[in-house]
């Protein structure tokens, strides 16, 4: 029997940079790919295995480049294909692959293909897109854009509506179109021959949609269509492929990611990330975290995926706040809660991602006015409730603590001016915490959140148990301890945390207590009962032990 051999995804973490975000090497107060390889010692100091970049394509940035106009360069303000081409290549040296962000389910309006398209209706590119007749003069149904306002937006040369999902700016694609399949399987040969390592799959699953039926997500003919794309393109080469499904269950999540290398490699699906807000409401109708019900949903994700799909791990990305402040505490506890926060993921079954700055422990942004901010669902969401009559107070608190901008504020890498990030004016402001908060302190000081992802990248590699032991969830009831075990043939990992201010009791069975301390987030040992059978954490306290069967 062929042993197949392990995909060198199961034991990489990846690491996310938003590239506006990231370094700026030119003080225009853009991040740019010049930027991004005079970075790549510290990340390969990080121990990070690829890189997924954010959209750096060309773009009027409409929706900061998840509105591309041309998927075959690089925007000017990124620089240029040759400096993506050099990024590539020196990355490589560093060990590090670069995963490209795919955005197949829109381009801009800007977009060779959609200029043409809206020409007219014999224009071979309208059929690029989806295009419906008004309905006695109004739009075609109700349906609404994820950025707000209808779905639909009218264009006069052609007597037509056009769908959109996202903003006006970002119109939909017709993946019915198999000359639109074609266009896109090329593009992604023409990346895949310059060695990129891998694709990110933006809004994956509302590639097939069908308006007339109300279907964004998981439209009927989404599978058929992911796996000719991943047999035209991905199966040729050897690459981490993640596809962003907010509308992913465990059953769906089993095909995007099914062992047989069909679909993906794995999946980003979001259920452990949309429990906090009030059911049936938005992501900006804030409710405290059920804690139990996330630690049992995060533990039915690794149980039913087990040797049955792939999932990716993480709190963080550039549409979401920061995890220190959503779930840690980033006063007080600011560096034992990041710890602890790591901790949990990274113990977990799946390929864990790093967020520019989670190293850090950086933390969410609150600017004092409207104005300050720069993202188009935050910009929108506040004319809309203005206008809805909710008081200006209450929209601000969700979004300083929901705005996408808490991502977004520029990687904190010295305590000098803007951060480090820029010699010029950054295009978002820093968040003031900077001075505290940076690179250059956290590499210096040992008992730093930096040190600490390090020391747990550094883990993952040298224990098997974290790519392949069997998860099962310990104290499932438990209001404030996250505790559970991963086993495989030969050892039997522990993972106990306290998730609150308050100290907390975790029992055990009494044979952990000589167990090898991989990691821990205080500087003294845990304190133990008399009997040995309980842990009495510290405030977040964290602990991973590992023992053998
Ligand atoms: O996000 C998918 C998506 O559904 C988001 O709009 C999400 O609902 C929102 O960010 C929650 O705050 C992807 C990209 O990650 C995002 O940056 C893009 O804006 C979006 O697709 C459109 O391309
Ligand atoms: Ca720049």
């Amino acid at each position: 029997m062929t042993e197949m051999k392990k995909p060198w995804w199961k034991n990489a973490v990846v690491y996310q940079i938003y590239p506006k975000s990231f370094q700026d090497s030119n003080g225009d107060g853009i991040g740019d790919i010049k930027g991004i390889i005079g970075r790549l010692d510290y990340l390969e100091e990080l121990g990070i295995d690829a890189v997924w970049l954010s959209p750096v394509y060309c773009s009027p940035q409409d929706d900061n480049g998840y509105d591309i106009s041309d998927y075959q360069d690089i925007d000017p303000m990124f620089g240029n294909l040759s400096d993506m081409e050099e990024l590539i290549r020196e990355a490589k040296k560093h060990n590090i692959r670069i995963v490209m962000d795919l955005v197949l389910n829109h381009t801009s309006d800007e977009h060779r293909w959609f200029r043409e398209a809206k020409k007219s209706k014999d224009n071979p590119y309208h059929d690029y897109y989806v295009w419906r007749d008004g309905v006695e003069g109004e739009y075609p149904n109700e349906m609404k854009a994820a950025f707000g306002g209808p779905a639909w937006e009218w264009v006069p040369e052609v007597n037509q509506y056009y769908f959109h999902q996202f903003s006006v700016k970002q119109p939909d694609l017709n993946w019915e179109n198999p000359k639109v399949r074609r266009e896109i399987y090329d593009m992604i040969l023409w990346w895949m021959d310059k060695g990129v390592g891998g694709f990110r799959l933006d809004v994956i699953d509302q590639i097939a949609k069908e308006p007339d039926r109300m279907i964004t997500n998981n439209g009927p003919r989404l599978h058929e269509f992911l796996q000719e794309l991943s047999r035209e393109t991905f199966q040729k080469g050897d690459l981490i492929t993640v596809g962003e499904a907010w509308g992913a269950t465990t059953e769906i999540a089993k095909l995007y990611s099914d062992p047989d290398g069909s679909e993906f490699s794995m999946v980003f699906q979001f259920e452990h990330m949309v429990m906090d807000q009030q059911e049936g409401k938005e992501k900006w109708d804030l409710a405290p975290l059920p804690f139990v019900r996330l630690k049992k949903c995060l533990a039915k994700w690794q149980n039913e995926l087990y040797g049955k799909g792939w999932n990716s791990l993480f709190w963080d990305n550039h549409d979401l706040p920061r995890i220190v402040s959503r779930w840690g505490d980033d006063g007080k506890y600011r560096v034992e809660s990041a710890k602890m926060l790591a901790v949990i993921l990274h113990g977990m079954q799946g390929t864990p991602y790093v967020y520019q700055g989670e190293e850090l422990g950086m933390t969410n942004v609150r600017f004092p006015d409207i104005s300050d901010y720069k993202d188009i669902e935050t910009l929108n969401l506040y004319r809309e409730r203005l206008e809805g009559g909710y008081e200006k107070e209450d929209i601000m608190r969700s979004i300083y603590a929901r705005s996408r901008d808490n991502a977004r504020t520029p990687m904190q890498w010295s305590a000098g001016p803007s951060a480090g990030f820029t010699t010029g004016t950054p295009w978002i402001a820093v968040n003031p915490n900077y001075t505290e908060i940076n690179a250059e302190e956290e590499r210096k000081d040992p008992d730093s959140v930096y040190h600490f992802y390090r020391k747990l990248i550094r883990l993952r590699k040298t224990h098997p148990v974290f790519v392949d032991g069997k998860f099962n969830l310990l104290l499932p009831e438990d209001e404030r301890i996250f505790a559970y075990t991963r086993t495989d043939g030969m050892h039997q990992m522990l993972v106990c945390a306290n998730f609150t201010g308050e100290a907390a009791a975790c029992p055990l069975d009494g044979k952990w207590k000589d167990a090898e301390m991989l990691i821990h987030n205080y500087g003294e040992d845990p304190a133990w009962s008399d009997d040995g059978e309980r842990i009495m954490l510290k405030p977040y306290e964290a602990v991973m032990l590992c023992r053998k069967l």
